[in-house]
């Protein structure tokens, strides 16, 4: 039993205040925070899969959403989404192959939806017949995706949705969930927490130890700051270490993603832009997940974003001080689709020759703009100029003066700081089409330089 008191919610370590949910004053158990190793253990990955799929590929429309009481271009009646389960059987599916082409594109932790809003679950679960289980594949695919990334060390951890629009326990009713609870049933929403609780339970035992329980869904009404923190504290006493993304609680600021910031100090370790680069931060750590095309879940024809676009992202991502979880959403049959994975590989082949600039890095000093990005490790900062690129580099000073500069993996280049103004002398050499990355030593610890604004 978590031990209560008045809570102590208003900004960390302040004593003696009140927090208070929007109806009522209350009391709310303290959060158990994360384990500073997991996070920085977490945020030296930088890059991760997120994978939405599910029997809604079947349709092509959008996972979830799509669920509503008629069915036109972009959504499914209810009565049919329902059933699409029965004829699910992704037989190409193959696990071991997802985990390479994740490996392929550079990519160090996945995120699957285990279970979206549409309350259907790709485990083998002993608390509902609406699984995996029930399709005519009968494979655990949780299982075996877990068991493929614990074989080639990639990190994982499941989707997991609060809401479940089909579940009668859930008690919530509009155009997205419609037809429940039934005519006459009672939503009974302490059952549906507890159902929650089993499902994650019942995950960590069977497929962990994860890295993150990601969750979603959090803003409809049922939910409260007390189920936000009950639950984030759950999740820590399944297992310790794991990370929780911040919708586990109300703290979430649209889709911007991060963190209120309202004087409340909100459960989850942190914040989820979505469908938008974060601007930069590294007070608080964060992870923009985003789709390779325009939808989260396999459309037939989708657009693919271009190399050019989805690096640029990345690179903007990481030099904000963030991490990003992108999207691909698998075929039907089981096969990520081939467009994608191509994607993904030119995107791996370019941060393989740059990985040094990449992996354990932390972004800044010099924030990201039109220009490009930078991240820092140890003693030196990287530059990734995706901007215009002439003879002469013109950046403000760094108030430690770099005493190298070269190309990565490239020739040194002649440098001068003076007091307003940093010069690298790039000369006629060729620019790289995606990003010219120069590496920048200078003396002592690159993490302590103030972030500086480039215009
Ligand atoms: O799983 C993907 C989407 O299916 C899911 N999130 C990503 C990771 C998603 N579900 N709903 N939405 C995205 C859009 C929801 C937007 C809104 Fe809101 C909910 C608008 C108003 C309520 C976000 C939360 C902005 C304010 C609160």
């Amino acid at each position: 039993m978590m031990k209560r008191r008045t809570a102590l919610q208003i900004g960390a370590g302040a004593i003696g205040a009140l927090t208070f949910n929007t109806n009522s004053f209350s009391q709310i158990p303290k959060i158990l925070p994360a384990d500073p190793e997991s996070l920085i253990a977490w945020r030296k990955k930088r890059f991760g899969m997120f994978i939405h799929w599910g029997p809604v590929s079947l349709t092509g429309k959008e996972i979830g959403w799509s669920r509503a009481s008629e069915t036109n271009a972009t959504k499914t009646d209810w009565r049919e989404y329902d059933q699409l389960y029965k004829r699910f059987n992704p037989e190409q599916f193959d696990a071991n192959a997802w985990v390479s082409v994740a490996q392929d594109a550079g990519m160090k932790y996945m995120v699957l939806t285990t279970r979206h809003h549409d309350g259907f679950c790709l485990w083998d679960s002993a608390y509902t017949d609406y699984d995996i289980m029930s399709t005519p594949f009968r494979r655990d695919v949780l299982k075996e995706l877990t068991d493929a990334c614990k074989q080639k060390e990639m990190a994982f951890g499941p989707y997991f949705s609060i809401c479940d629009w089909r579940n009668p326990d859930y008690g919530v009713s509009n155009d997205a969930k419609p037809g429940y609870p039934p005519e006459g049933g009672k939503a009974d929403f302490d059952r549906f927490v507890k159902y929650n609780q089993n499902q994650l339970r019942e995950q960590v035992e069977k497929y962990g130890p994860y890295l993150v329980f990601w969750f979603d869904g959090e803003w409809e009404k049922p939910w409260t700051r007390e189920r936000g923190v009950e639950l984030n504290n759950f999740c820590r006493g399944l297992q310790p270490s794991v990370l929780i993304n911040n919708r586990v609680d109300k703290g979430r600021k649209g889709m911007e993603g991060m963190f209120a910031g309202d004087g409340i100090q909100y459960a989850g370790d942190f914040g989820t832009p979505e469908q938008r680069v974060g601007l930069f931060n590294r007070d608080t750590p964060w992870e923009t997940c985003m789709t390779i095309g325009r939808q989260w879940a396999w459309k037939p024809n989708d657009e693919i974003k271009s190399l050019k676009e989805c690096l640029n992202t990345f690179i903007q991502t990481i030099g904000g001080d963030g991490n990003l979880l992108f999207n691909v959403g698998p075929m039907p049959d089981g096969r990520i689709e081939p467009r994608q994975v191509e994607r993904l590989r030119e995107m791996g082949e370019w941060i393989k020759a740059h990985q040094d600039a990449i992996y354990e890095t932390r972004g800044g000093p010099y924030k990201p703009g039109k220009w490009g990005a930078a991240t820092c490790k140890g003693d030196t900062i990287y530059l990734f100029i995706t901007g215009a690129i002439g003879e002469t580099i013109k950046l403000p000073p760094l108030s430690k003066a770099p005493e190298i500069a070269r190309v990565l993996n490239g020739p040194i280049l002649n440098h001068q700081q003076e007091a307003n103004e940093l010069r690298i002398e790039f000369g006629a050499r060729k620019p790289d089409p995606i990003a010219t990355v120069i590496e920048l030593r200078v003396p002592g610890d690159a993490l302590s330089i103030e972030p500086i604004d480039v215009s």
